[in-house]
């Protein structure tokens, strides 16, 4: 039976949120991991937007979205109920990070491309996200609750990288909670897994 193709890139946040996802969940897969300067014919004629995380169903279906991916694959089995949880305050935290904070780690990760402000302004402005998520993990173990949900597995790749812009500053900041949550995700089995390399997917030899 063919399986579904996931278009993946090992080191975006996108694509490490739907790897989870499709994980947890156990769907067997061909995971088509692709140079983002040399994306292959395929992905490009299935998604023309030309961005990762893509998934094609066996039955031709395309799914362009991290967070499509993410629903879809924990629809079939979530069995650690990452979907359990309230559903529009996980949004309300993925919409923060996909909007205001992603756009901030972008300029605080590359400031030579956004002259406009210093460095720290970046920083700063990402941390207004940083507080509200310490906030949460003050009250509770993982973002809305005691258990994880589609919030956590969604941005924890996001603070992944913020972090390690200046790991030295994260290891020394205000978020202590945050710091621990962060490193619960990244020492998980799960994240091991879904951080395993996979050979660049060449068409040509395909
Ligand atoms: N909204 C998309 C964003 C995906 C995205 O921006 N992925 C980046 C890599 S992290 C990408 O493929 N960029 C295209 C490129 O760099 O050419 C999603 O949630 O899947």
């Amino acid at each position: 039976m063919a399986l579904p193709i996931l278009y993946s890139y090992r080191r975006c946040p996108y694509a490490m949120r739907a790897r989870m996802a499709l994980w947890a969940a156990n769907i067997q897969l061909e995971v088509r991991e692709v140079s983002l300067r040399d994306k292959p014919a395929h992905l490009l004629q299935i998604s023309p937007k030309g961005t990762v995380p893509v998934l094609q169903l066996p039955d031709g279906k395309v799914l362009e979205q991290s967070l499509e991916i993410m629903q879809w694959a924990l629809a079939q089995h979530d069995p650690q109920g990452w979907l359990h949880a309230d559903g529009e305050a996980a949004n309300h935290f993925i919409s923060i990070n996909d909007g205001d904070f992603k756009q901030a780690l972008d300029r605080y990760k590359y400031p030579e491309r956004y002259p406009e402000q210093p460095q720290l302004v970046y920083r700063q402005q990402g941390e207004q996200f940083l507080l509200l998520l310490e906030t949460a993990l003050q009250q509770h173990p993982f973002l809305l609750g005691d258990s994880a949900s589609m919030a956590d597995v969604a941005i924890f790749p996001f603070i992944r990288q913020f972090a390690a812009v200046d790991a030295e500053w994260f290891a020394g900041s205000a978020y202590p909670q945050l710091r621990d949550w962060l490193e619960g995700w990244l020492e998980s089995p799960l994240f091991a897994e879904i951080m395993q390399k996979f050979p660049t997917y060449n068409e040509m030899i395909a």
